[in-house]
């Protein structure tokens, strides 16, 4: 079959729609470090639509942290790949021109460098991961004695890290007499700008104290809240893509129709004309953010985990039973009072909408893939919320259950005693404990609501949290997930 690339455009099936600018006139203007599903289905159309409506000097340059395999995809299809949008209705097509070259930081770091320090790059924006800003996801410093974070500070020219890359690249341009581009997080962080801002500034500090400053003067760091479910490619999706397209993609992302991006206007250099694409300029991150995470991304973690445990393989077979649909109605009751509307938003309505979201049965996305990672997820899904209904006196049975769920998930062995592949940063620990405390939910969750860098030092003082936790935890062990979630709706 005949490979996607710009030579072969002419080959697309009708339908599928092309980059409707000059895409020989692309120069690049952004850098984005990370460049997965996510940043290919959300930030590139948006940047897509803007190019179409407004062109401009706005190309990425993407940027891998660890492996070749995107660039590897990508470099022999000229950068370009098909966004597969699968509405409940039928799926859309259109193929993303914006991406002009790929580069890979462990093989190149000295090209990313020049490339972020060169005049024309204005943006370097990113999708790292929460664990990939090398912080305490609790307190929200950096961790200084990050293996990644130790290896840029003595090798400054070869950094693996985020944050070293844009130290690293900030450092140059200051050298060379440019201004700061902006920093732009598009991660599932609160405060994600104001975050990296520290982060930055913290680690600039631990090499050169002048240029702390001039970053502190100079730099910008918006804060952004995305919104885009964009579930891990598959291989039948590639099959299927090429099929609906008449063209092979090695890279196609598949995302659901809906999109959102709230950005706090504060840019160092100019950005492409994302406000009259449908993203939401705002002065004030915070409340979108907030909505965000803790009624989106939190219903999706304990989602995850009691789904997974109940047997579901994906969010939309977890929230078409009605067990845990029940169990979502109430968790987003307990979380809804604790978040400020933003401007014009009815959060019951967007509890809906979610809903609706989650079970849109043409998206395929595994539990398994949200499980991951839950030691950075849950202080700012569940664990923020859950702080200001103690503070309130407000009932937590449903967010307690997601921190009991995720627990008995973590323990390594699901209800038909198989084992879970556990991905986490600190999955070696959860091992560890899982195999001292057994199946006693006591032991367990004193043993992991101990991690301060998840749980801070006051939850674990939280009688009220710490009990209902480990009774769930307990219900869980003893009669599955499925039992106990409908047991707090009985
Ligand atoms: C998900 C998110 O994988 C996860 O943890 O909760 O990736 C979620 O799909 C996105 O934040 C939706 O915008």
């Amino acid at each position: 079959m005949t490979r996607l690339t710009v030579a072969n455009l002419a080959g697309l099936k009708a339908g599928v729609r092309r980059p409707a600018y000059d895409r020989a006139r692309l120069t690049p203007g952004i850098v984005h470090l990370g460049l997965g599903a996510f940043a290919r289905g959300h930030l590139c159309e948006y940047t897509e639509d803007a190019l179409e409506l407004d062109f401009g000097a706005w190309g990425v340059t993407g940027a891998s942290l660890q492996r070749p395999d995107q660039r590897d995809r990508l470099a022999p299809q000229d950068g370009l790949y098909t966004l597969l949008k699968r509405a409940p209705a039928g799926p859309e097509l259109r193929i993303i021109g914006c991406i002009g070259e790929v580069l890979v930081a462990p093989e190149s770091p000295v090209a990313l460098i020049a490339r972020i320090a060169a005049p024309e790059t204005r943006i370097v924006s990113l999708t790292v991961t929460e664990k990939g800003y090398c912080h305490d996801p609790a307190t929200g410093k950096l961790k200084a004695d990050h293996p990644d974070i130790i290896h840029d500070l003595s090798h400054p020219l070869a950094p693996r890290s985020a944050v070293g890359i844009i130290v690293a690249g900030l450092k140059a341009r200051r050298a060379a007499g440019l201004g700061p581009f902006t920093a732009l997080s598009c991660d599932n962080l609160p405060h994600n700008g104001g975050v990296l801002r520290g982060l930055v500034r913290d680690f600039a500090a631990l090499s050169d104290d002048g240029l702390s400053q001039w970053i502190e003067a100079n730099g910008a760091f918006p804060a952004s809240m995305v919104d885009r479910i964009v579930p891990a490619t598959t291989e039948a999706d590639i099959a299927e893509v090429a099929g609906l397209t008449g063209l092979e993609d090695a890279a196609p992302v598949i995302g659901e129709p809906f999109r959102q991006w709230a950005i706090q206007d504060v840019f160092a250099a100019g950005r492409p004309a994302w406000h009259e694409v449908g993203a939401q300029m705002v002065s004030e991150v915070a409340p979108f953010e907030f909505m965000k995470l803790r009624m989106l991304n939190g219903a999706h973690s304990s989602l995850a985990y009691l789904g997974y445990l109940a047997g579901h393989e994906t969010v939309a077979e977890a929230s078409g039973d009605p067990v845990l649909a029940r169990f979502l109605q109430g968790l987003w009751a307990e979380i809804i009072p604790t978040v400020p509307a933003p401007q014009g938003v009815v959060l019951a309505d967007y509890a809906d909408a979610l809903l609706a979201r989650f079970r849109n049965p043409a998206i395929r996305h595994r539990t398994w893939q949200i499980a991951m990672d839950g030691s950075q997820k849950l202080p700012q899904r569940l664990l923020g919320t859950i702080r200001d209904r103690l503070k309130a006196g407000a009932p937590i049975d449903h967010l307690a259950l997601g921190v009991a769920a995720w627990m008995r998930y973590v323990s390594g062995t699901d209800e038909k005693g198989a084992a879970i592949d556990v991905r986490d940063p600190l999955a070696a620990s959860f091992a560890e404990k899982a195999k001292e405390a057994g199946r006693n939910a006591a032991a367990l969750s004193r043993s992991l609501l101990g991690i301060e860098a998840i749980f801070g030092s006051d939850l674990p003082r939280e009688e009220r949290f710490t009990q209902a936790v480990e009774r769930h935890l307990a219900a869980l062990f003893e009669k599955g997930a499925k039992a106990t979630a409908a047991s707090l709706s009985a």
